[in-house]
């Protein structure tokens, strides 16, 4: 007779992008993993309306009351995909009333809000905390975290790193990702929270002193839309044409000194024609390199430099075999190849393994307010030195 596990009620804070890719993992993740709970889609909030959204997904209830959603007696994880400016208010509400708080990144927009959230998170340290840097959920960028931590590559001397697309031309409305009032900054928070995550976590080091960071904005006023559609292409602009300012960056890049002493570049960019989802990565060491990009999420390209010159050269892994690559004996045979959704699902199954008492089955950590707190410091320390074309250690980024 199976134990019955006890219920995981969610309330997900927002219907959008993101509020579509988290129900998914929700609806999916108990098929796939084995869970110590079980993630029942209790409530999806959302200050426009919810219920065809609930319909649609499954969602039990839905609100358009958030304080009275976060504090309900019956929910036991919040989970936040609104704007970057809603993501301190109702985490910090659901700390205090006692829930387990997911949240999209960044961890916020700013670095005030993202401390309060770490702050809270401090003072209620029997609640988890978790952070949807969701590629590291793809079984490939996860080898490559083991693979250094295996020493594959020895003393790391460089990461170069970046997140390239394309979608803000001209003619993209006014949507809130270019309002600093609700994003926090553009690109920066976006696309380089994720590529400094991502180095964090597969390098194991940290950023000790950012530089040479150059913050622009290109495309500097854009039509009002009439409505936005909850992603980034739905927006619709109506007869009346009136223009607002962007007040955020459309690019940044910087430079970065790891805390094993190595160098880093950072790049990230709306504006790079023909690149869609492009974040990569690449890490140079002693022994070898590895390098990954999303857009063939599957594969880690490896070089060693001990192999014999005569076959010397770059070895192309396709991360799929369950006895060997993080995350996959949950999924398919070798090359039935996984996608961006099967990274929010299994970064759902480390949430709830993590708030059901079985972190100890976790195989690859997913971040929590803590560690996004530090990412959130980096990408100050980068605005900072943008703004005074300067060095910034990050002992002075707090
Ligand atoms: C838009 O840049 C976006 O949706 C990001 O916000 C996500 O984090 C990324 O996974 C895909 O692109």
């Amino acid at each position: 007779m199976a134990e019955t596990k006890k219920d995981c009620n969610v309330a997900l804070f927002g219907a959008g992008f993101m509020g579509r890719a988290h129900s998914n993992a929700y609806l999916n993740v108990a098929k796939f993993f084995d869970l110590p709970v079980r993630p029942v889609m209790h409530t999806v909030c959302d200050i426009l309306g919810a219920d065809a959204f609930a319909a649609n997904w499954g969602w039990q209830h839905a609100s358009t009351d958030w304080r009275a959603t976060a504090a309900a007696d019956e929910v036991d994880l919040v989970d936040i995909t609104t704007p970057n400016h809603q993501h301190a208010p109702v985490a910090v509400a659901a700390l205090e009333a006692g829930k387990h708080v997911a949240c999209e990144k960044p961890l916020a927009g700013t670095l005030d809000d993202a401390r309060a959230m770490k702050q809270a998170a401090d003072a209620h340290p029997d609640q988890r905390t978790h952070v949807w840097f969701s590629y590291r959920g793809c079984p490939a960028l996860a080898l490559a975290r083991k693979m250094v931590r295996d020493g594959k590559i020895g003393r790391i001397f460089h990461v170069r790193a970046q997140y390239l697309q394309d979608w803000a031309g001209p003619d993209v409305p006014l949507l809130w990702r270019f309002k600093g009032t609700e994003s926090g900054s553009g690109a920066h928070g976006d696309l380089n929270a994720h590529i400094v995550d991502a180095c964090c976590f597969v390098t194991g080091e940290q950023i000790t002193e950012v530089c040479g960071a150059i913050m622009e904005t290109y495309i500097k006023r854009r039509v009002i839309p009439e409505s936005e559609a909850g992603n980034i292409k739905g927006a619709t602009v109506g007869d009346k044409i009136e223009y607002g300012d962007v007040t955020v960056d459309d690019a940044v890049s910087f430079l970065a000194r790891l805390s094993g002493g190595g160098s880093a570049s950072f790049e990230a960019t709306r504006l790079a024609a023909g690149r869609k989802n492009a974040n990569r990565i690449e890490i140079n060491g002693e022994k070898g390199s590895l390098r990954w990009d999303f857009e063939d999420m599957n594969w880690l390209w490896y070089y060693n430099v001990e192999d014999d010159a005569e076959r010397a050269g770059w070895q192309k892994i396709m991360c799929t075999d369950a006895t060997a690559h993080p995350y996959v004996a949950a999924w398919w045979p070798d090359a039935h190849i996984l996608g961006y959704e099967h990274g929010f699902v299994n970064l759902a199954s480390t949430l709830l393994k993590n708030i059901g008492g079985a972190a100890d089955a976790v195989e690859v950590p997913a971040p929590t307010f803590q560690d996004a707190y530090e990412t959130q410091r980096v990408l100050e320390a980068a605005v900072l030195s943008a703004q005074n074309r300067s060095w910034i250690d990050l002992s002075d980024v707090k």
